[in-house]
């Protein structure tokens, strides 16, 4: 049986949406953040010493990072669902986004969420102007700048096929969703990026997608 060890408002909720897609079994073991650091309890760190979510335990197997779970689940459960054939063009495009997403789109989307709270964070009425100067300094010149080159990037891929890896939906679709779901909670992702937004509609009408919503509780990514 495979256990999807499960932090809330986590890139988990591509795990649950992956097997809901595949329609496997599965069960799901919920962790809360810390309220105030936000990190996951110390009890992850019993299933995977780095502690962080996803983590999936299948047998006996453990498996941790979102793009090696994603690629393990559709080979092993998918049947040929939600992958393309080995060999197939559409295999290497399904590889780099895969690896793309967690590799080059989320640093910059991370960036801007540790920047923006440095911005509101508590501190000596003297730090907070120059803390604040130095947030709005590396959003300005880096990571905004950064953010815009990853969107314009994307808009333009998805105007070569219906979904990331070609014309039909793969799980590098699932793994896609969580940078791009950040951008549209933090990275000024909007309808100005038509084909981004369209994806994102499309996702979220999905059915496994909802299915997961359900299984995973609320689900709301942080600013
Ligand atoms: N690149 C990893 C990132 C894992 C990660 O940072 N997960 C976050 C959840 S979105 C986490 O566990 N944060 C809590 C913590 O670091 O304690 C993956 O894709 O699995």
């Amino acid at each position: 049986m495979i256990t999807v060890h499960h932090l809330h408002n986590s890139r988990s909720q591509r795990i649950l949406w992956l097997l809901e897609e595949l329609g496997a079994e599965y069960e799901v073991r919920r962790y809360e953040r810390d309220a105030a650091t936000m990190l996951a309890p110390a009890s992850l760190r019993a299933v995977h010493p780095l502690g962080k979510s996803p983590v999936i335990t299948d047998g006996d197997v453990t498996m941790a990072e979102s793009g090696a779970i994603i690629e393990y689940l559709a080979d092993r459960y998918g049947a040929g669902r939600l992958a393309p054939a080995p060999g197939a063009p559409e295999r290497l495009r399904y590889t780099y986004w895969l690896h793309y997403a967690e590799g080059s789109a989320m640093p910059p989307m991370l960036m801007s969420l540790v920047f923006n709270r440095l911005r509101t964070a508590p501190a000596p009425f003297f730090v907070r102007p120059v803390a604040r100067g130095i947030a709005d300094k590396v959003m300005t010149s880096f990571v905004s700048p950064q953010i815009k080159l990853h969107l314009d990037y994307m808009e333009g891929e998805l105007g070569k096929s219906r979904w990331f890896a070609g014309d039909e939906f793969s799980a590098a679709d699932v793994q896609m969703s969580f940078p791009l779901e950040a951008a549209a909670s933090r990275g000024g992702l909007d309808a100005s990026r038509p084909r981004l937004t369209d994806f994102l509609a499309r996702i979220h009408e999905r059915p496994a997608y909802r299915r997961a919503l359900e299984k995973g509780g609320p689900y709301e990514l942080m600013r």
